[in-house]
């Protein structure tokens, strides 16, 4: 499955989606069955949240069918092993998960509809087995990080927000732009903060520490930046509803006000209906968005479509971008979006 597969795997998606709560009750009435001890040591409690990882799992496989591309599942079991063998989890229980999933849709599917879902859960099991360390697509798509970010990334280990500043400000005294800063120190560095997360190396405080402090850097190093001259063109930028990792779309937002554009950044999770209104009054020529988890694939289409029929001619170009489009080829087509870039640097060139 490495093509876009539209609509036959749309109905599969359908009727995925329409059996998702069904197959999440059936395989957790299994595990438990399976496994007695379970109810002994994790009660109700236990079960739910049993329920709630099948319905993630059945999320990814959705979106996985939906993109025609099984690459979005194979990169999520791979992570959710890794994040659960390093908390203690063995791998087996997943690899169960997914043999029942397997089970179920194969009584509840049709022989042709159920090959397509089998083929990426049989990718994500071929996956697991191969016991390969996950290497995401996301940080293959990285540019080589300047030396700079390994300072960057020790500060914000240490939480000391000066020595990260003090990092970012000495890599743009190399003639380096703020895009280049952002994309060649910071980001690298994030990402690290999330693999550390991912293989519970750091707490969710430190990564959240790292963020906050970034989130600094970014609006003293916009202040020290170099501004081309104004362009007479409008960008509007805002996530998805549900995408709360704000952070990358700030760094596209400021890329192109420095290079002359001027800019609306809404920020994380903004409501459709809203961003509709927003782009009617101030008519930008772009309308940038930000998906970061293979969740939001399905949803972006969606609203793609509403932008469209809804703004009809005034309806600007619309640049997707985020980690969940730099995790499969081509990822990006599949919402049906008119343009597409890796990261800030590849966007503001995209876009001369
Ligand atoms: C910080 C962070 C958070 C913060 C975000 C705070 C904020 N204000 O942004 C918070 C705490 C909210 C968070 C929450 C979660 N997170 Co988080 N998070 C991260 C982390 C560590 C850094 C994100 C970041 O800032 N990266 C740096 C920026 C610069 O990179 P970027 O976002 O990729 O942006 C660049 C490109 O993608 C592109 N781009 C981005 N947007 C756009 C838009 C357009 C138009 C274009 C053209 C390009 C473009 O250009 C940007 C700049 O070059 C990542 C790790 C990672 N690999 O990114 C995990 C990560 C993304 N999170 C992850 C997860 C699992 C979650 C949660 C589900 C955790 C949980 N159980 O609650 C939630 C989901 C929240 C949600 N519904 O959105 C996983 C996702 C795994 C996967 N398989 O997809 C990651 C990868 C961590 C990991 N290694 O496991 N997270």
């Amino acid at each position: 499955m490495g093509q876009i597969v539209f609509p036959a795997a749309s109905q599969v998606v359908e009727q995925l989606d329409a059996l998702s709560s069904d197959a999440a009750d059936e395989v957790t009435r299994r595990i438990y069955e399976n496994h007695p001890g379970l109810y002994q040591r994790f009660g109700e409690k236990g079960k739910s949240t049993c329920r709630e990882d099948l319905l993630h799992h059945l999320d990814y496989l959705s979106s996985a069918l939906y993109a025609g591309d099984s690459a979005p599942f194979r990169e999520y079991v791979l992570w959710l092993s890794g994040v659960l063998e390093s908390r203690g989890v063995p791998s087996a229980h997943l690899k169960e998960s997914l043999q029942l999933l397997n089970d179920f849709f194969r009584s509840n599917l049709t022989a042709e509809r159920f090959t397509l879902l089998a083929e990426v859960l049989q990718n994500g099991a071929d996956a697991l087995a191969s016991n390969l360390p996950a290497s995401p697509r996301f940080l293959r798509l990285l540019p080589e990080p300047m030396g700079e970010s390994r300072d960057y990334l020790q500060a914000l280990l240490s939480g000391s927000r000066p020595a990260a500043l003090d990092a970012a400000l000495k890599s743009m005294q190399h003639e380096v732009s703020l895009t280049d800063v952002g994309v060649l120190v910071i980001q690298p560095a994030m990402y690290e903060i999330g693999s550390l997360w991912e293989t519970n190396r750091i707490t969710v405080a430190q990564e959240h520490m790292a963020t906050a402090i970034t989130q600094n850097v970014m609006a003293q190093t916009f202040a020290a930046a170099d501004f081309a001259q104004p362009l007479d063109r409008k960008a509007i930028f805002a996530c998805v509803p549900g995408n709360h990792h704000s952070l990358g779309l700030r760094m596209i937002s400021d890329a192109f006000e420095v290079s002359g554009w001027t800019v609306q950044f809404l920020g994380a999770d903004v409501p459709i209906s809203d961003l509709i209104t927003q782009i009617s009054h101030w008519q930008p020529e772009l309308v940038g968005l930000s998906l970061s988890l293979p969740g939001h694939i399905k949803l972006t289409r969606t609203i793609i479509e509403q932008l469209r029929a809804e703004l009809g001619a005034n309806c600007p170009a619309i640049l997707v971008g985020g980690l969940a489009t730099n995790q499969a080829d081509k990822l990006w087509k599949a919402v049906n979006a008119d343009l597409w870039a890796a990261n800030a640097r590849d966007a503001v060139k995209e876009m001369k």
